[in-house]
């Protein structure tokens, strides 16, 4: 089943200078392909388009202002399966709670800064792609 995501490096992967390290990663995934790709800073509109569904929770405020502290690399994946084989790829949420191997177990400690964000399901991954490349939907 091919299928796209949307994937983030989020502020800390730029800053830490491991963009390099997890587009590898991904790359190395037999058949993933990386079709677009952008480094950017977020505004605040398209940041409440992205995580809109964390309104009103505790931790939404803080990921906001975090998200918006630097540039991000924006990245279309597409390939087999890519979907829930970036998630796994990335690990759980918590950093710490990843298995070493993943990308938040590796790199990761705070919660808040794990790396890497990719789109949950096909419904999330065509809104998200919409978002960052609306050229590509
Ligand atoms: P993402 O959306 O970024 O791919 O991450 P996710 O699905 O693994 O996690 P989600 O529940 O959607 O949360 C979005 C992002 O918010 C930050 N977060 N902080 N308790 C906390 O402080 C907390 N919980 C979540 C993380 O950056 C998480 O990736
Ligand atoms: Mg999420």
């Amino acid at each position: 089943m091919t299928q796209r995501t949307l994937v983030l490096l989020k502020p800390d992967a730029v800053r830490r200078g491991l963009t390099g390290e997890i587009i590898s990663r991904i790359e190395r995934k037999a058949g993933w392909r990386i079709t677009a790709l952008e480094l950017r800073t977020l505004d605040t509109d398209t940041l409440e388009q992205h995580y809109g569904e964390h309104q009103g929770k505790p931790f939404y405020e803080p990921l906001m202002e975090f998200m918006a502290s630097g540039p991000v690399v924006a990245m279309i994946v597409e390939g087999e399966r890519v979907i829930e084989g970036v998630r796994a790829l990335a690990g759980p949420t918590d950093p710490v709670a990843a298995a070493p191997g993943s990308i938040r177990g590796d790199f990761g400690v705070i919660v808040r800064e794990n790396l890497i964000h990719a789109s949950d399901s096909e419904e999330s991954a065509e809104r998200e792609v919409k978002i960052f490349f609306p050229g590509r939907a």
